[in-house]
């Protein structure tokens, strides 16, 4: 459409004109913004309905990826460039004087996730249309994302994040797609000639209405469709004209109680909240997306659902929309007319599911009499899994009691939903090796010996168009100036950069690169905070959802000693060092907000401390997301990912930092087991305990805490820090934190790992000073950071669970 900067220009007048009824100059910076996404969107749109045209003539299969949330980011930077016209644009826009990062920020992020599983849902849409694969997302649209993070005195306080307040220009309403869910009621079974029938009746109905969104592909024609729901009150036009106030007063009543469904996500991050209102979310998600497949289906595909595993399958992120097995059976079953043996087969043949965590407070087990109440006949049909699966059990595992209920789908009056996705999927994944041996080996085990077959592993990845070639284009550039083009569609290629580790000149490049990129932080943090931090320090950074394993709490442990240790010699020789922060608390998770507090506490202490010579630097960057990711990370010399072993279940921001060049300070946990193998013992700094080591202590009732106390007078020192009030004035303030470590016994081993922690920092340090050595492993870093770009996940999902091959778009 726009072959050079010429016809961008003109056309970018013109559709400004269109869209805002103004002159450049008159033009504010969000009108700028929607010109462009306008443009960018009609560009794609050719190419859209060709992809929907073009997979249904080859009636090659298809995946449908279910997430309760994609974290999606920005996207007018991202499209740009996989549709290549970056650089026309830059260019046009230039000659306009218009500056596109100024445009580009105008974007509200898509924030409909909370962390690492939301973002790679958006990852995997990402590869899979650049992998020209047959796949879409199907997900909610909440009219709120997750909330905007604000800090007040050093206290997290959520805002609503009103996502939607300006136009959403990527998004298209699909009114005539629109589906229908019924919640609640009662079943009544009725003999039919003989046979058994279910009738739900006085159910609520809810509206499905589905906003997509083109998921475009790096250079190629492919447009996949990402498929948001909204739930809207079914409007019969007798509810609303009505006369009588009463049933209008009902109407509005029922309208607001309807729309709350895919009001909000809800902000907790491995940790489940067994509230209805989730529920609901999750059956509206699975109920909506199902129907329009299959409807689709029944159009488009010329054969019967009897062949649905041979053209579709679903995949299941996480249990949270594990209800499609059971969705799928009563479509089948209820309004399709397959026996339960046929139903179950293509059922149990279409869908798969990944498990992303093994933290016991995520499991997702809702309380039968909630499930009951809501979804009647889902909930009978549930059931009837459940006695078939435990029959089975009977028959393998006979007089077995212990073992079988262990297994149940539904026990203790609860509806188990991982048992669920297991017994119903063909395929049942881990994000990382380690995670996936633990799965096999530990929390699943006993599954796994029902079905060793179904157990894989897919090691997580990242975007590499995203985290690299958008987020760090300098460090790209002089990538490609080295090696090639080839590691763009190619991202193992980047191994290529193994000769060049100890080349001076590229080193000098790097090093040029990352200078550049602290420096644009530096001027964002003086921006956002007022402090001011050298750019010539060492930028260490944690920046990750707040949780009591990912253990920000060692860090701060971290900074507090070496803030004792300057106090006590000032001349004290270390690399001058910045730790940078950004993590959002789940609104309800008290430790975890007291954390937040205590970083910032400190933060205060230590940067207005005159007597430190500015050797440390402390910075809490509020309202961490994609787009603030993407300026941090490719400014970070040291990436912190300090995890308890055993916990993480992967990682992926570990992958985005080691791709932009910064060194791992780590533990053996989830995919920095892989980094580690990857790059080398030389090249990542790993500490602390083994996952092995853990659970062989939680196996034993966990370690004594107090003794480190007792024996350490640096952790003693510092843990009564907490107490003194050297924290603020205020000396009740973190006595949770210090109880929740001494008498809590200290769950995530803070002071076990403290030692080796301070000792491995001291090893950073050093090396550091070595300039020379440090920008060696960081090139080997970022050369050996291809396995982690998500083409490559994708690709193991595409031939080894899904079944799919991809589809030229002409
Ligand atoms: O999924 C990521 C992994 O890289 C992380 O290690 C893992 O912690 C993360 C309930 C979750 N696991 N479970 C969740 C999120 C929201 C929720 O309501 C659980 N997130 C992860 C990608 O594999």
């Amino acid at each position: 459409m726009f072959s050079d900067k010429e016809v961008f220009k003109k056309e970018f007048i013109e559709t400004l004109e269109y869209t805002s009824s103004k002159t450049l100059d008159e033009a504010s910076p969000i009108n700028l913004y929607n010109t462009l996404g306008t443009m960018i969107r009609s560009y794609v749109s050719k190419n859209w309905i060709n992809t929907i045209k073009t997979y249904q003539q080859s009636g090659e299969k298809q995946v449908y990826y279910f997430s309760m949330e994609f974290l999606l980011g920005r996207l007018l930077q991202s499209n740009m460039l996989n549709l290549n016209i970056l650089n026309i644009v830059k260019e046009g826009l230039d000659d306009l004087g218009v500056n596109i990062d100024a445009i580009v920020e105008q974007e509200h992020d898509a924030g409909l996730g909370n962390g690492g599983l939301g973002r790679l849902a958006a990852c995997f849409l990402d590869s899979i249309a650049s992998l020209q694969l047959p796949g879409h997302g199907c997900g909610i649209r909440y009219k709120y994302g997750l909330f905007e993070q604000k800090l007040v005195d050093g206290y997290q306080l959520e805002l609503p994040d009103y996502w939607l307040k300006e136009d959403y220009v990527w998004e298209v309403r699909r009114t005539d797609r629109s589906v229908h869910v019924r919640f609640g009621g009662h079943v009544e079974m009725n003999h039919d000639n003989g046979e058994l029938t279910f009738e739900h009746k006085n159910y609520e109905t809810v509206l499905a209405v589905p906003y997509d969104v083109p998921i475009v592909g790096f250079d190629n024609h492919t447009v996949n469709t990402l498929r948001l729901w909204s739930a809207e009150p079914v409007i019969t036009g007798y509810d609303m004209y009505t006369s009588n106030r009463e049933n209008y007063y009902k109407f509005l009543n029922y309208k607001r109680s309807i729309e709350t469904i895919s009001e909000f996500l809800y902000p907790d991050d491995s940790h489940f909240e067994g509230k209805k209102l989730r529920l609901k979310q999750q059956y509206f998600l699975v109920s909506a997306g199902l129907q329009s497949i299959l409807q689709s289906y029944k159009r488009k595909v010329k054969a019967s659902l009897r062949d649905l595993p041979e053209k579709i399958v679903l995949h299941i992120n996480d249990t949270h929309p594990a209800l499609i097995v059971p969705e799928l059976m009563r479509i089948l079953i209820d309004e399709e007319g397959f026996s339960w043996e046929d139903a179950w087969r293509i059922t149990t043949q279409t869908c798969a599911y990944t498990n992303h965590t093994t933290l016991v407070e995520a499991l997702e087990k809702w309380p039968i009499s909630l499930f009951k109440e809501l979804l009647p006949r889902i909930y009978m049909i549930v059931e009837e899994i459940n006695e078939r699966f435990c029959r089975d059990l009977w028959l393998k595992y006979p007089g077995e009691n212990n073992r079988i209920s262990e297994l149940a789908i539904i026990a203790d009056e609860q509806v188990r939903m991982a048992h669920l996705a297991i017994v119903g999927s063909f395929s049942v994944n881990g994000v990382a090796k380690l995670h996936t041996d633990i799965l096999k080996e530990r929390e699943m085990n006993n599954f796994y010996q029902v079905y060793p077959e179904k157990f894989n592993n897919k090691t997580n990845g990242i975007t590499h168009r995203r985290w690299l070639m958008s987020a760090n284009p300098k460090l790209a550039s002089h990538i490609t100036d080295a090696i090639g083009t080839r590691w763009i569609k190619q991202p193992r290629d980047l191994i290529g950069l193994l000769k060049y580790a100890n080349d001076s000149s590229f080193q000098e490049k790097v090093s040029q690169v990352k200078l550049e990129n602290k420096i644009d932080l530096a001027k964002y943090i003086k921006d956002k905070t007022g402090i001011v931090v050298d750019e010539h320090s060492i930028f260490d950074v944690q920046v990750k959802r707040l949780h009591a394993y990912k253990r920000q709490l060692l860090n701060v442990f971290h900074i507090m000693e070496l803030y004792n240790l300057l106090r006590e010699n000032p001349n004290l020789d270390i690399v001058p060092r910045t730790f940078i922060f950004g993590a959002k608390a789940a609104p309800s998770y008290f430790f975890a907000k007291k954390i937040i507090k205590l970083i910032n506490t400190v933060a205060n202490v230590v940067n207005n401390d005159p007597h430190i010579q500015g050797k440390l630097k402390v910075v809490f960057l509020e309202n961490y997301g994609v787009s603030i990711a993407e300026k941090i990370i490719p400014a970070a010399d040291v990436s912190e990912q300090i995890s308890t072993a055993s916990k993480e279940a992967s990682g992926t921001g570990n992958m985005k930092f080691m791709m932009n060049g910064a060194l791992t300070i780590g533990t053996l946990d989830g995919a920095n087991v892989e980094i580690c193998d990857m790059v080398g013992r030389d090249n990542i700094f790993i500490f602390g305990l083994t996952s092995e080591e853990v659970l062989n202590y939680y196996s034993h009732g966990g370690y004594v805490a107090r003794s480190i106390y007792n024996n350490d007078p640096r952790v003693r020192t510092v843990l009564d820090q907490l107490m003194d009030g050297f924290c603020g004035n205020d000396k009740v303030e973190f006595k949770d934190i210090y109880y929740h470590i001494l008498s809590n016994n200290d769950e995530y081993f803070v002071l076990k790992d403290f030692d080796n922690y301070v000792e491995t920092h001291q090893k950073v340090d050093l090396t550091y000073r070595d300039q020379k050595d440090w920008l060696k492993k960081s090139i080997i870093n970022i050369a050996h950071s291809g396995k982690f770009s998500s083409d490559r996940t994708i690709g193991e999902y595409a031939t080894d669970i899904w079944g799919i091959r991809p589809v030229i778009i002409k």
